[in-house]
């Protein structure tokens, strides 16, 4: 089999003239022609004494939890690290059949409640009750004081603009907000100390302060926002207005400062303006100046969110921009709590910035550039950087398809800080290492998110996975011990002790997931810790109340009338560890999970006269197939 299937041109070759364009090679000169070369000799696997030391045997448990994104896929994914087994999806922005998000009361409920008015109002328009994707990017867990806490994992939706938090307790997606006036949630962070009582957003997007269609093609007049929301409720504590779009963000180990990437300071509006200067920006938040600021009332309120305006010129202590070279990607804050690492992206540095500097920008009139204390060249293409609490920093390198070890202290003293450079396979996007954005970074594990798998499995047609690559760190040694196709498409992850992570195995029973159908059921007449089956008629609305006991729904049959709007409230009697049962109607697009000790309920408009059949859909004793009942629709004036 050839090295380059069907052509002499590299898929490497190809993104350098297409994607990055005109500028990469401007910005790296005679080095973009290195980048036309043959793609090296695939990696192979790593030494069988590696792959050894990782092997998880069949029974035993992984070391490390993994949270994933899934991008475009818009769920959440939880991994086994070492083995890179799946061990779950958690839906999030999608809607999913096997679980019923999306399709249950419950879950409807999340999904739309944190829709700005204007959504809710477009999306009724044409007949939606929430919107149909999500695009995923970045899941990060709450902190306290600078540590993985296991109580909260936050995400983003790029696509619609939505921040989501997921329970670790039950892991399932518990909020669901849409951010106004920012557009494309991007980066996100939780705050690290001294507790993550704010998440970070970043919104790519540039857009009219006021997006009502009175400003169109002006870009001149386009602002972008930073939003930090309160964790702990989940509503939107203030923003910032700033210049330039916004795409990566973290926070520092002090709770003093948060940062930004942008690679449009330009505020051009096609490549070549996005790429024109020769420095964009990072943005940094003096959190106790913006939170002085709303206190005092120097704020703009803007559909309903507290705005402070830190664009440029302006003369407050809310922000300041440090310039760093043409479209950095990447902001990671190395856990020796002073380095903040900054991706160059179109530029083969990676700009190192302390934080402990940043006083005197804000305070003393410093020159925004002298808090960067190095800039050292790596390689092409620097997009992540991961951390090994050993001092060390894994960054990712998109055109040269590796990933080099460097040394902060030394790219400070100005000494070569090139430790080690591996191959992956193959353009890799982001990277984790141990719990590397906490202060418990441990050299043990790297993974490499690699965007393409490119010969790397058997060819499934035109879309490929994307191909995650493990490698174990052996002193300055990456020895890759696992190569795992993806589905569309994971772009971040991180690695989370198990021993910090407790998630229950049964619901229970007052669980505020379904508080709501609880009331419901009391004003009913229903206690649903006394379990009574029956069926409640109230106008054309008909409650269906019925418990669950492996093999057997307590109703065999129920009926309705058409055009009914039934809901089915099921709980679930079992409390046995992993036995779930499932409600799925018959010709209905009805289909729910009921864990567990757990209560869910669906709404449904029963259909043209007739039998239908419910059953259980996941499989929960021998007599499964044999869990199933009847709903008899009667005829509307029977
Ligand atoms: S971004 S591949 Cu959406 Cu996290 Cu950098
Ligand atoms: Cu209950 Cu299958
Ligand atoms: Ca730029």
């Amino acid at each position: 089999m050839s090295e380059e299937p069907n052509t002499g041109i590299t898929r490497r070759g190809l993104l350098c003239a297409t994607a990055t364009g005109a500028a990469l090679a401007r910005t790296l000169g005679g080095r973009a022609a290195l980048m036309g070369g043959a793609v090296g000799a695939a990696t192979l696997a790593g030494t069988s004494a590696a792959r050894a030391a990782v092997e998880v045997a069949p029974g035993q448990l992984d070391e490390y939890y993994g949270f994933w994104s899934s991008g475009q896929s818009g769920e959440m994914r939880i991994l086994g690290i070492p083995s890179m087994r799946e061990l779950m999806r958690v839906p999030v922005f999608n809607t999913c059949s096997a679980t019923g998000w999306g399709i249950t009361d419950e879950s409807k409920k999340i999904l739309t409640e944190g829709l700005t008015e204007k959504t809710k109002k477009y999306l009724a328009a044409n007949g939606l009750e929430f919107p149909k994707n999500g695009d995923l990017h970045h899941v990060h867990m709450s902190f306290t004081e600078g540590k993985y806490d296991g109580r909260f994992l936050f995400m983003n939706d790029k696509a619609n603009t939505r921040v989501a938090r997921v329970r670790c307790d039950v892991m399932k997606t518990d909020k669901i907000i849409e951010i106004p006036n920012a557009k494309g949630i991007h980066g996100l962070r939780p705050q690290k100390w001294p507790r993550t009582n704010y998440v970070f957003a970043n919104g790519e997007d540039e857009v009219p302060m006021v997006n009502d269609g009175k400003i169109l093609d002006d870009p001149s007049q386009y602002v972008n926002f930073y939003t930090a929301i309160n964790a702990d409720d989940m509503t939107i504590a203030w923003q910032v207005m700033v210049s330039g779009n916004l795409d990566n963000t973290d926070a520092d180990y002090e709770g003093k400062y948060a940062f930004s990437t942008s690679y449009n300071s330009e505020m051009g509006m096609t490549l070549a303006d996005m790429t024109a200067a020769d420095m964009d920006h990072v943005v940094v938040y003096n959190i106790a100046e913006i939170e002085k600021g709303i206190a005092e009332g120097d704020f703009t309120e803007l559909n309903g969110v507290k705005v402070i305006d830190g664009r440029k010129g302006s003369e407050k202590n809310y922000v300041r921009y440090i310039p760093v070279p043409n479209n950095p990607h990447g902001c990671n804050m190395a856990p020796d709590k002073i380095h903040l690492c900054i991706a160059g992206k179109l530029s083969p540095t990676v700009s190192v910035i302390d934080v402990r500097k940043l006083d005197d920008v804000f305070y003393n009139g410093a020159d925004p550039r002298s808090v960067v204390v190095a800039e050292p060249e790596l390689g092409l293409g620097p997009l992540h950087t991961a951390f090994d609490g050993q001092g060390n920093a894994f960054t990712t390198l998109f055109l040269d398809s590796q990933v080099v070890k460097w040394n902060i202290e030394k790219a400070v003293k100005g000494e070569d800080p090139i430790i080690t450079k591996s191959d992956v396979h193959y353009q890799p996007g982001h990277n984790s290492t141990a719990e590397g954005e906490t202060l418990d970074a441990t050299a043990k594990y790297y993974l490499s998110m690699n965007k393409f798998s490119k010969d790397r499995f058997l060819n499934v047609g035109p879309l490929k996975p994307e191909n995650e690559q493990l490698f174990l760190i052996e002193g300055d040694k990456l020895t890759l011990v696992h190569d795992g196709p993806t589905f569309a498409e994971p772009h971040d992850s991180i690695l989370v002790h198990a021993s910090k992570v407790n998630p229950l195995s049964v619901w229970n029973r007052n669980d505020p997931m379904w508080a709501d159908t609880r009331k419901r059921a009391e004003a009913d007449g229903i206690d649903l810790d006394d379990w009574q089956d029956t069926v409640i008629r109230d106008g054309n609305k008909v409650r269906v109340y019925m418990s669950s006991q492996a093999p057997q729904f307590a109703l065999e049959s129920f009926t309705v009338k058409e055009g009914d709007e039934v809901t089915v409230i099921v709980t679930n009697l079992d409390d046995i560890d992993d036995l779930t049962h499932g409600f799925t109607m018959g010709n209905h697009g009805v289909a729910m999970e009921i864990g567990p000790q757990a209560t869910s309920s669906v709404t449904f408009t029963a259909a043209q006269p007739g039998v239908y059949w419910y059953y259980c859909q996941w499989f929960c004793h021998a007599l499964h197939m044999e869990m199933r009942g009847r709903m008899f629709v009667e005829p509307k004036d029977a």
